[in-house]
């Protein structure tokens, strides 16, 4: 017999599409003990008609037009939350304080100081929760993170990690609004910053431990825009591009670089990391690809390298995969909305008593205290240590 979880998920744009669809594939694919039912949708009453058209393609049981009466309800288990940054602290707080576990989209809140009462209200209120970091569920990413945990990158020297986008570069582009709050600081928090490097921090100190101290430079490039509410130009405050370099906790260095005004790329996120056993290199536009160069064997320390040696690029759809034997055949691949179902199928799990289930509120907060490191260190000018 399975348990049903009871599913309140507050909005209806591009993210809650990719958690309602996890919510209703996740028990084809995997086995878990617990059954999501689409209890509930809400959103703001500007959004009604949107809301009564995601609440019916999707099968959600009723509407709600305040989070306030969602999260108040005693036919909802859990909360997700899918709206613009400036609205998570709230509403996940109020979750813990009701008792109800929580999902919450990336990044976890507008700053660290946010991020931590977040973290201390799901911790005393003992709710299970996770952070949508989703791209650590790519199958190819988790195999780079077996192939690092099973020693065989060795002593890491270098990381370097691009996100790259390009859908900002006309100055026509508006800012705020339903569709573009990311360009808008007091919505967003920051802009590539806490949108895609948010991703890049994360997967990286999953891969390579903590980040000791970094330091940064940002730009915007497009310095005012019509404000989609306004409907008047007013001065862009998000940062549009973002370098820095880091130093990790481990004394391997790092180079991150984020923009949105990379022409031609469209979610262009990679990362290469080079030890002194071996390489990986990832690119989420060749998402079922990880490249992996051999050069000692983890046991011995010894020297394989020889005259057929080269970048290995594994197609990551074996069984032997991370996730890859809930799918289909060894060759076919899944896509982006997969990550958002391997992710909630390893928490349903930790809620079956598996494996404890990271990201979790606490887990995000370490990437936020980064990403505040990083605005911080672009305004002043200088290295900036992270919080130990
Ligand atoms: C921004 O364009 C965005 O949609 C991010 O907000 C997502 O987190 C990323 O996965 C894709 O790009």
């Amino acid at each position: 017999m399975t348990k049903p979880l009871n599913i309140g998920i507050i909005g209806c744009g591009f993210m809650g599409r990719a958690h309602s669809n996890a919510y209703c594939q996740v028990n084809h694919f995997f086995h878990s003990d617990h059954r999501p039912v689409l209890k509930a949708c809400c959103a703001r009453p500007e959004e009604k008609d949107k809301l009564e058209h995601f609440a019916k393609t999707w099968g959600y049981e009723s509407m709600e037009l305040d989070w306030h009466k969602l999260v108040a309800r005693n036919d909802i288990d859990l909360i997700d939350v899918c709206v613009p940054n400036v609205l998570h602290r709230d509403i996940v707080i109020a979750a813990a304080e009701a008792g109800k576990m929580v999902v919450c989209e990336k990044p976890p809140a507008m700053n660290a100081q946010q991020a931590e009462e977040m973290a201390a209200a799901v911790e005393k209120a003992g709710v299970a929760n996770m952070v949508s970091f989703n791209y650590r569920r790519v199958p190819a990413i988790s195999l780079a993170k077996q192939i690092i945990g099973e020693g065989r990158i060795g002593r890491p020297f270098h990381y370097r990690a691009v996100y790259n986008q390009d859908y900002t570069i006309s100055a026509e582009v508006p800012q705020g609004g339903m569709a573009l709050w990311r360009l808008d600081a007091r919505v967003a928090g920051s802009g590539v910053t806490g949108d895609l490097l948010a991703h890049s921090i994360d997967t990286a100190e999953w891969l390579n431990g903590p980040i000791k101290k970094l330091v940064a430079h940002t730009e915007t490039f497009v310095k005012e825009r019509k404000h989609a509410e306004s409907g008047q130009l007013e001065p862009v405050t998000i940062d549009d591009a973002c370098m820095f370099l880091a130093v990790f906790a481990n004394g391997s260095m790092g180079t991150f670089e984020s923009t949105r005004y990379a022409r031609g790329r469209k979610n262009y996120s990679t990362f290469e990391l080079n030890g002194e056993n071996g390489s990986v290199f990832f690119d989420l536009e060749d998402p079922h690809i990880l490249q992996y160069f051999r050069y000692a064997d983890p046991a011995t320390g010894r020297k394989i390298e020889d005259h057929l040696t080269g970048w290995q690029r594994i197609h990551v759809t074996n069984f032997e995969h991370p996730y890859m034997r809930h799918w289909w055949v060894p060759g076919a691949t899944i896509g982006y909305e997969h990550t958002f179902i391997n992710g909630l199928a390893d928490f349903l799990a930790s809620l079956d008593g598996g494996a404890e289930f990271h990201p979790t509120i606490r887990d995000a907060l370490r990437t936020q205290q980064v990403c505040d490191a990083v605005l911080e260190s672009a305004k002043i000018g200088r290295w900036v240590d992270i919080p130990g």
